[in-house]
């Protein structure tokens, strides 16, 4: 055994969460976007699959169960000793609603004592399920307590959200979030923008068109922040994207995490475009990308 390790088991805060749910509604996706920051096609899973995490200082243990009918019976028991249960369900596949219901209820004993979380996945398809016809397919009113979240393990919507959720569920602590990026723009290699300001918090009063400028002019240059009163934009290069991101030095932003969380972006962005590589670009398909992925970071 040996004392740092017996120091290590009492001092690592272990949790653990069991992520259940009919095959193909992602669960596996899920689990593997957390590692990977993107968007990874999977075999199904075999009886069950444990990952670990170390998380501010917290080592989270999750147990991702096969959803085949063969393996439902083992999530009751693996359920026993977690702290938090997520149930993930296929918003898009409304035939296999009344089937995800009835697993779901046949968890209803150990569920009144552990914290539910439902994920609504694969919100890049339509026509999704909305969250209300969810809770009603599910018979969700008839729990006592649960969350319920809309996410894709496909374009990454939602992930930080429902990460900091599930957390919350199993410490009682809050994720501290030392991002506060309000606002992204993606260009391509000439400095054209990709995505439009739309769904940017603060890009009036010509701050979006006076970066479009400074990018035009600068595209080359090895410059990668710069200063506008209080906004600072930082830009960050992939190999065939440029992304910036936009912070308010008020704000007592993590600049060391806002840069990463661009990266991360930019390496989604270049891993679900492979057709970068053959020089062309959706630009639709960055737009919409960009804007899925933005609720990781704003
Ligand atoms: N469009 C879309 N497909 C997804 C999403 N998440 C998972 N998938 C796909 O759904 C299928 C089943 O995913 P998987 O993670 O193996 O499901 P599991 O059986 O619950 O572990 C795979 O083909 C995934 O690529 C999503 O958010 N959107
Ligand atoms: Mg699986």
């Amino acid at each position: 055994m040996g004392v740092k390790n017996i120091l290590k088991r009492i001092f690592t805060k272990e949790k653990k969460v069991v992520i259940t749910g009919l095959d193909s509604s992602g669960k596996t996706t899920l689990v593997s976007f957390l590692q990977n920051g993107t968007f990874i096609e999977h075999t199904p899973t075999m009886g069950k699959e444990l990952t670990t995490m170390e998380v501010q200082g917290i080592r989270i243990n999750i147990m991702d169960m096969g959803g085949q009918k063969d393996f439902r019976e083992l999530w009751l028991h693996e359920m026993s000793d977690a702290e938090c249960v997520i149930f993930m369900i296929d918003a898009y596949a409304r035939e296999r609603f009344n089937e995800a219901k009835d697993e779901l209820w046949k968890l209803s004993s150990v569920l009144k004592k552990k914290a539910l979380i439902i994920l609504a996945n694969k919100c890049d398809l339509q026509p999704i399920a909305q969250i209300s016809e969810i809770i009603e397919a599910l018979n969700l009113s008839k729990v006592s307590s649960f969350e319920i979240l809309p996410i894709s393990c496909k374009t990454g919507y939602g992930i930080v959200p429902a990460f900091m959720k599930i957390y919350y569920k199993l410490t009682g602590k809050q994720l501290t979030k030392k991002l506060n990026i309000r606002g992204i723009t993606v260009f391509n290699q000439g400095g054209i923008p990709l995505t439009s300001s739309d769904n940017q918090q603060i890009l009036q009063g010509g701050l979006f068109s006076a970066i479009n400028s400074f990018v035009q002019e600068s595209f080359n240059s090895e410059l990668n922040q710069l200063k506008m009163g209080e906004n600072l934009i930082i830009f960050k290069r992939s190999k065939h994207l440029l992304g910036s991101i936009i912070v308010n030095e008020t704000d007592n932003v993590n600049l060391k995490e806002a840069e990463e969380g661009l990266n991360e972006l930019l390496c989604h962005l270049e891993h679900m475009c492979p057709e970068l590589e053959e020089e062309e670009l959706d630009q639709l398909k960055i737009e919409y990308l960009v804007k899925q992925y933005a609720s990781n970071l704003l």
